[in-house]
């Protein structure tokens, strides 16, 4: 993978320079302050790390390199991969190239499947995702070129080697983990001359799916692959590569965050939503009657899933793009009609409710990306997790190589406790 290896260290280089001329211009500077509430609060607002693969623009959203979402959203992954890791987008021959190295290295070991098999029935898939990778720990590059001896400047390379490694078998994991958990076990082989994710779309063997199916697939894959480098899974998949673990930790640690209910688990919820008000009203539901199961659900205390975001102030361009999909494809889908009715009443709503405490009262990129994996035949809600992990491993990849390859440091925040703060704002008389 020349092209690849020689770009990111090109990328590597202009941000190492970048970086010196920050350093020069002296260390000491201030970016942010920390509040008490800051501290005991997740952190929200604290700038504190950099993460040079994307960024999130509270008004324009997502951005890699200098690409916004629209620009990309109608990309390959695998381009998106080049674009994280090198800040472009590569020449028209990469894909075929990077197939070709896939293919090399495909090949889920049979141990894998037998972990997975081994599990209960009812195991929740994005265990087996995290399980699968992590039971092939065992196969990393950088942990036996480490053992061995190497400079710290060689170490990005090896974990690129780990990351094309883990990107060639993920199709293969995805989908038999989907075939083991929801189907009959029988697993449908790799097909060489399909792209990354029209590789999972037909080994997930859904009936009646078509290229349609596998354009949506590319899509989601595309839209979820990272989100700067605050976010639970990126966060934790960067500690624990930090201390040197390999990628294979770093990805299940990644994936396990990930797994959680606040984070990765409200596609699944937005669908939930749409299916309910489709059992209240039916096919002929009306706008009154979305307005009305908005206000409901909020007088009983809930949120709007799919509405709302910690950082975005905007509609979320990702939201947009599933949207445009959609009105192509999707039109006539009972689910996706919801979607789009709901979109037309709930920013009005949330925007006054309450006195408008909604920060953010536009859709984020949840809202509408169940039903249009619903109308494809995709009816496993606990799957849809495991199609977020796939994406999102792109972006833990590409940011421990870009991490790795500037020679950051093991990451290690002072954390104190509740009686230093108190004689902390005593001796230095701060008030609240
Ligand atoms: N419906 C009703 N109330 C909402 C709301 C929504 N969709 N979004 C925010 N609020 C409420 C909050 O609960 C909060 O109320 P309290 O003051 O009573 O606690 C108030 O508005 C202010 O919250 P905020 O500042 O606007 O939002 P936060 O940054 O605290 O939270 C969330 C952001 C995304 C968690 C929030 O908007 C939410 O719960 N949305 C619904 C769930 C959802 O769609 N989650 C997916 C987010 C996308 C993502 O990151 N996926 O990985």
């Amino acid at each position: 993978m020349s092209i690849l290896k020689e770009e990111i260290r090109l990328n590597l280089n202009n941000l190492q320079n970048e970086i010196d001329s920050i350093f020069a211009q002296g260390k000491s500077a201030v970016l942010s302050e920390v509040t008490v509430g800051q501290v005991y609060g997740g952190m929200r607002g604290l700038t504190a790390l950099v993460c040079n693969t994307s960024y999130v623009d509270p008004y324009s959203g997502l951005h890699i390199g200098e690409y916004t979402t629209e620009d990309f959203s109608s990309r390959y992954p695998e381009e998106i991969f080049f674009l994280l890791c090198t800040g472009k987008f590569p020449e028209s021959d990469f894909l075929d190239e990077f197939r070709i190295e896939l293919n090399k290295r495909t090949g889920v070991p049979e141990y894998t499947w037998d972990v997975l098999r081994a599990l209960p029935k009812d195991t929740h898939p994005m265990t087996m995702l995290s399980l699968g990778i992590l039971s092939m720990e065992n196969e990393s590059i950088f942990k036996r070129e480490y053992q061995k001896g190497i400079a710290k400047t060689e170490y990005w390379k090896y974990t690129l080697e780990d990351a094309l490694n883990v990107l060639a078998k993920l199709p293969e994991l995805a989908a038999g983990i989907y075939r083991i958990r929801f189907g009959d076990g029988e697993l449908i082989p790799h097909n060489p001359n399909l792209d990354w994710a029209g590789n999972l779309a037909n080994m997930l063997g859904i009936s009646g799916t078509d290229e349609k199916f596998a354009k949506l697939i590319r899509l989601y894959l595309v839209l979820h692959c990272d989100h700067e480098g605050g976010n639970v899974s990126a966060f934790t998949s960067r500690v624990v590569n930090s201390a040197l673990s390999d990628l294979y930790y770093a990805i299940s640690a990644g994936l396990n965050g990930l797994a959680g209910p606040l984070h990765g688990l409200a596609n699944q919820e937005c669908l939930k939503f749409i299916l309910k008000i489709h059992e209240r009203y039916g096919v002929a539901v009306t706008l009154d009657n979305v307005k009305n199961f908005v206000l409901k659900t909020l007088d009983s205390g809930k949120v709007i899933p799919g509405y709302g975001h910690a950082v975005l102030r905007v509609t979320d361009p990702r939201f947009t793009a599933f949207m445009k999909f959609g009105d192509e494809y999707c039109q006539e889908n009972y689910c996706f009609k919801i979607a789009k009715m709901l979109f037309a009443v709930t920013p009005n709503i949330l925007k006054t409710y309450n006195g408008g405490k909604v920060a953010n009262p536009w859709p984020n990129v949840d809202a509408a990306s169940g039903s249009l994996l619903l109308k494809f035949g995709m009816d496993q809600f606990d799957y849809y997790t495991v199609l977020f992990g796939v994406s999102r491993i792109l972006g833990f990849c590409a940011q421990n190589i870009l991490a790795q390859g500037l020679g950051q440091p093991i990451i290690r925040p002072k954390s104190v406790t509740n009686k230093w703060v108190v004689e902390h704002l005593k001796n230095n008389k701060i008030n609240a």
